[in-house]
């Protein structure tokens, strides 16, 4: 009975991380041919303006640290949060409707990839900023805590996003005031066009944790069933009342930074080394131990199915309204519109 159950959980995640697959690639797809984020104008009109920050390789964090999470939760992300925002339960129709700009998308067609939230699920929001995040999570957080409400708050950011003060800050408030947060370090090595790495002094997101007094562990982000385990042992113990935790994930950024950006200033070798450590097919060759290829093919055929219907669908979707334009939007007052 017990292997009946984990087997169905691990099923459970490779479907996570095949749907967040399956809705980049698409969307990718969609957004050839536009305009890109160099100015560079192409030929035939994208489905999808502007670029996208894919996450492809790194599924297996949002899958393993968001299985652990209710709706009740809440969760910030990044400006690589497509991943993120569907694992937390996110509709995946409405995601791929404010991709494409329709009136029907999350944010009205007004956000776009790096603004998506859905508050229904505790998803307060991608960010184009990065490490503006961080204090984001602290504070909804400490609310949670003033209110003395049992859910927690995970926040992701990147391993470029621990150099910047917010890092320090929010990891400060959070440890002082013991609150229930987990932070969670996607660490894929890059920085934009940046190797991390040599721009990073000392260990890197797990160390500067443990310098504050938060535990933390680190762990292979490109094996959902590590990071599960890992992510469930922190969150047990953030529910417990320990205060904050972190979770360094090691992973690695298959695509350029954006989904115009070919990355010629990186070795091919090293994608080629990446690129054998794919979460999705490590997770198969695990799951095909226990689970029937079957199930595993009908899981890859469903997610396929699902985000072309979520194409159509958004395709099919009416634009905003011209009057939307100035809705959402701050009020700085009579006479102050330009
Ligand atoms: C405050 C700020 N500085 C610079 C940028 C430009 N920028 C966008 S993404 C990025 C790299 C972020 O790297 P990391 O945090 O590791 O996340 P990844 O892109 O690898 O997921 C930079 C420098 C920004 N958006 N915000």
């Amino acid at each position: 009975m017990e292997t009946a159950i984990q087997a169905a959980e691990r099923t459970a995640l490779y479907r996570t991380m095949v749907r967040i697959r399956a809705f980049e690639n698409a969307a990718e797809a969609a957004s050839q041919g536009g305009v890109s984020a160099y100015g560079q104008q192409a030929a035939g009109a994208a489905k999808v303006r502007g670029p996208l920050h894919l996450s492809t390789g790194q599924e297996a964090v949002p899958a393993g640290v968001c299985a652990h999470l209710t709706p009740a939760d809440y969760l910030t992300s990044t400006h690589r949060g497509h991943g993120h925002t569907l694992a937390k339960g996110a509709d995946l129709v409405r995601m791929m409707c404010e991709l494409f700009g329709k009136a029907t998308g999350f944010n009205g067609g007004k956000g776009g990839s790096m603004h998506i939230a859905d508050f229904s699920v505790g998803m307060l929001g991608a960010n184009g900023v990065v490490a503006a995040g961080l204090p984001i999570a602290v504070g909804a957080a400490h609310a949670q805590k003033l209110l003395k409400k049992d859910a927690i708050t995970v926040c992701f950011f990147g391993d470029g996003a621990i150099n910047r003060g917010p890092f320090l800050e929010s990891l400060n408030w959070a440890r002082v005031y013991g609150l229930p947060v987990l932070f969670v370090c996607e660490d894929n090595r890059w920085s934009a066009t940046t190797a991390s790495g040599p721009m990073t002094a000392g260990d890197g997101a797990s160390a500067r944790a443990q310098a504050m007094d938060i535990a933390s562990t680190q762990v292979d982000g490109n094996d959902v069933f590590a990071v599960h385990a890992a992510a469930g042992r922190l969150i047990a113990e953030v529910r417990a009342g320990s205060g904050p935790r972190l979770l360094h994930a090691l992973t690695y950024r298959v695509k350029g930074h954006v989904s115009v950006d070919p990355a010629a200033y990186r070795d091919p070798a090293e994608l080629a080394a990446a690129l054998e450590t794919d979460p999705i097919a490590h997770a198969r060759a695990l799951l095909a131990a226990d689970v029937d290829t079957s199930v595993l093919d009908a899981i890859e055929n469903a997610a396929h199915d699902e985000v072309e219907a979520a194409l159509a669908a958004a395709d099919a979707a009416p634009w905003p309204d011209a009057s939307a334009a100035f809705s959402d939007v701050q009020s700085t007052g009579e006479g102050q519109w330009r």
